[in-house]
């Protein structure tokens, strides 16, 4: 890999790459022990790197000159910027008792930065890959310490869906994942075989309060689970019974957007089992309404690209991702993309909102090792 040779001025010991992914349904459901539905992208982040014995840590970027040097592993919440999700990826990897050492890595990647597809989880599980090279974890077991390194060492109290996506995706699936057991299904999603597109559209909104919002969110669910006695939303079967003994109008927003979207990914997940995979396209609108209205993570530019693709003919579309700005995908009949793609860029332009940016998407692998160059 050049970088890592340019930057270090040797060959690496290997080449790992871990995915990164949009949700199909099952937003905000992953930290209240419920059910999501991600596909891996086919945009990814790859990481080349060496073992030290020295214990010293060197962490370069295609995609920044900010550089990373440090003598020791550092201490939870005392890095900032992108290196921290490589340091957290080690520091979560000393932490389970797996023995350390010093690790040169370069990383670079194609997945679009902020724009809610998973580069920082991707990151995370391309390091953990690149840091034990012939020994990694269980895919499972991997996807948990990159989760326990964006909670515990970045300090993003993110729930494990990305993770387990960029860990654990199959080609041509989507991964249909349990998160209290941890059980997954690939069910077979080819949106191309059944003659659709699976869009995405970065509307390049600026993320407003990401980290804040989200952790909010997650204590408003957790509270309500405390208030309802479950020990997390999933819990819940009789939904009007819960609302009605909740104190407030926001909470009870928020819990039944958590009840309907589980409910929606096993709709979702019953349709593309038995093949109707256009059929899944009213539940993509349906979970976005939730999140726009009950939820309230969506903001003007999604909400316009998703209003304008379904008026251009979207067989269904939605927020992806934890929201506040983002991708927004759309399930679009193959010969119609590019006639959608345009209105909802014409929309764009006339409310004065940034281009938006299109990609047609396949669901794609997890990470895997690229190669080993000695
Ligand atoms: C973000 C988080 F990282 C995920 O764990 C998940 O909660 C998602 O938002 C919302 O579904 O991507």
């Amino acid at each position: 890999m050049r970088g890592f040779r340019e930057a270090f001025g040797y060959a690496p010991a290997g080449v790992w790459r871990a995915p990164g992914r949009i949700n199909v349904i099952g937003e905000h459901t992953d930290y209240n022990d419920g059910f999501v539905l991600p596909v891996a992208l086919p945009h990814a982040v790859t990481a080349a790197a060496s073992p030290r014995d020295d214990g010293r840590l060197r962490f370069r970027s295609g995609q920044t000159d900010r550089a990373f040097d440090a003598d020791v592993l550092p201490a939870p919440g005392t890095v900032t910027g992108w290196a921290a999700y490589p340091a957290g990826a080690l520091w979560a990897l000393a932490d389970s008792g797996r023995p350390g050492g010093g690790l040169d890595l370069y990383v670079d990647g194609t997945i679009p930065a902020g724009a809610g597809l998973s580069s920082s989880a991707a990151l995370v599980c391309a390091t953990l890959l690149a840091a034990c090279g012939d020994t990694p974890p269980a895919r499972e077991e991997t996807a948990r310490l990159a989760q326990r390194a964006e909670n515990d060492f970045v300090g993003m109290p993110c729930g494990i869906m990305d993770q387990s996506a960029s860990m654990l995706a199959r080609e041509g699936h989507a991964l249909f994942l349990d998160v209290r057991t941890l059980i997954a299904e690939h069910v077979p999603f080819d949106p191309a075989a059944h003659g659709l597109t699976l869009m995405v559209v970065d509307t390049r909104a600026p993320h407003r309060l990401v980290d804040g919002a989200y952790a909010e969110r997650r204590r408003t669910c957790e509270e309500a689970a405390r208030l309802l006695g479950v020990s997390a939303l999933r819990d819940v079967t009789d939904l009007p019974g819960a609302l009605a003994a909740l104190p407030d109008e926001r909470t009870r927003r928020r819990v039944r957007h958590v009840v309907t979207e589980n409910a929606r990914v096993l709709e979702a997940v019953a349709l593309l089992r038995v093949g109707e995979v256009s059929a899944i396209g009213p539940l993509l609108t349906a979970s976005h309404v939730s999140l726009r209205d009950d939820y309230e993570v969506s903001v003007p530019e999604v909400d316009a690209a998703v209003d304008t693709a379904l008026a251009a003919g979207a067989l269904g579309a939605r927020i992806t991702g934890g929201g506040f700005g983002g991708c927004v995908i759309a399930l679009v009949e193959a010969g119609r993309a590019d006639a959608c793609a345009d209105a909802v860029r014409a929309v764009h332009a006339d409310r004065g909102f940034a281009e938006p940016a299109f990609f047609a998407t396949v669901p794609s692998a997890g990470a895997r090792r690229l190669c080993r160059t000695h």
